[in-house]
């Protein structure tokens, strides 16, 4: 069966879902998006995703044409139409057609687009041995530049970031904020353990709020182990007992080397394992839509 593309309440087969080239989304990267899973038939975690994009689209002042609840049913609709129950969803609202110049309020009305697909993550062998990481150069946007919060179509500093990692030949890339702490990874949230606590950046630090990392942060304290939001320097990256990355594509992976410097042993902790162990129950025995 051919794939099938949502824009705007019509269904079209992959070679005919095409969008304007006036789309502001393309022209300038004027736009919001939301990379969602689906296991076994449901969506995880599907109201934060929407809520996230419609608060992403409001901090642009960008009006999404549908509610909510209209939003969810047109992802389950699509996902449907695919006959898919296991899938990587991405949910597009870009700003439309319009004139050539930045005025975003020229444009006719935002488009949205639904893709159902699959999505690679990365090889098993890292899950079990973990990944090697590098911190880039590039720093994560200034919250005051561009919110890292709001999860727009203008990736390019976390592009700039991955093209830095892969040219070292890591598979990601830490980067730091402006003020020099840990931020994020170009796609991930970062989390390390220390004295068995787990640490992760603030969101003052210049992060997306990831919903898997507050999957995390929630199956961490209902396991009883402590969880502080602390700004983090590189040096607490070194002497980290473990670490590792949250992501909706990742799920949580583990991080063996940083800039080449082993992790403790350089094999993947007791904490993020059993916290990987949860993630996998959690969203395997998810099948309620
Ligand atoms: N930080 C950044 C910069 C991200 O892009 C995360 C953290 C993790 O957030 P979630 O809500 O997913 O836990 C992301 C998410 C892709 C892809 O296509 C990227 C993400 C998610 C899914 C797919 O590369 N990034």
């Amino acid at each position: 069966m051919e794939p099938k593309v949502y824009i705007n309440g019509e269904l079209y087969p992959k070679e005919e879902a095409k969008v304007s080239v006036f789309d502001h989304g393309l022209l300038y990267g004027d736009g919001v998006f939301e990379g969602i899973r689906c296991y076994n038939g449901a969506v995880f975690k599907h109201s934060e995703h929407i809520d996230r994009l419609y608060s992403s689209a409001e901090a642009i002042s960008l009006e999404i044409h549908l509610t909510k609840d209209q939003l969810k049913d047109a992802v389950i609709n699509t996902l449907e139409a695919n006959n898919l129950k296991d899938s990587y969803i991405r949910l597009i609202v870009t700003r439309g057609v319009g004139k050539l110049g930045l005025d975003p309020f020229n444009c006719e009305t935002s488009q949205i687009i639904i893709i159902t697909d699959t999505i690679q993550l990365y090889p098993k062998e890292l899950y079990e041995n973990g990944l090697d990481a590098i911190i880039v150069q590039t720093i994560r946007n200034h919250s005051k530049a561009l919110n890292p919060t709001i999860k727009s179509m203008n990736y390019l500093n976390n592009i700039l970031a991955k093209i830095e990692c892969l040219n070292a030949g890591a598979a990601e890339g830490i980067m730091l904020n402006t003020d020099g702490y840990v931020a994020e990874c170009t796609g991930d949230n970062i989390f390390i353990v220390k004295d068995n606590e787990i640490l992760t950046p603030p969101v003052s630090a210049g992060i997306l709020v990831g919903i898997t990392r507050n999957v995390v942060i929630e199956l961490a304290k209902e396991a009883g182990v402590t969880v502080k939001e602390v700004q983090m320097t590189q040096d607490d990256l070194f002497e980290a007992d473990e670490c590792f990355l949250t992501g909706t594509a990742a799920e949580i992976i583990p991080v063996a080397n940083i800039d080449g410097r082993k992790i403790a042993t350089g094999k993947p902790g007791k904490i993020t394992l059993s916290l990987l162990k949860k993630y996998q129950e959690l969203t395997s025995s998810h099948s309620s839509l």
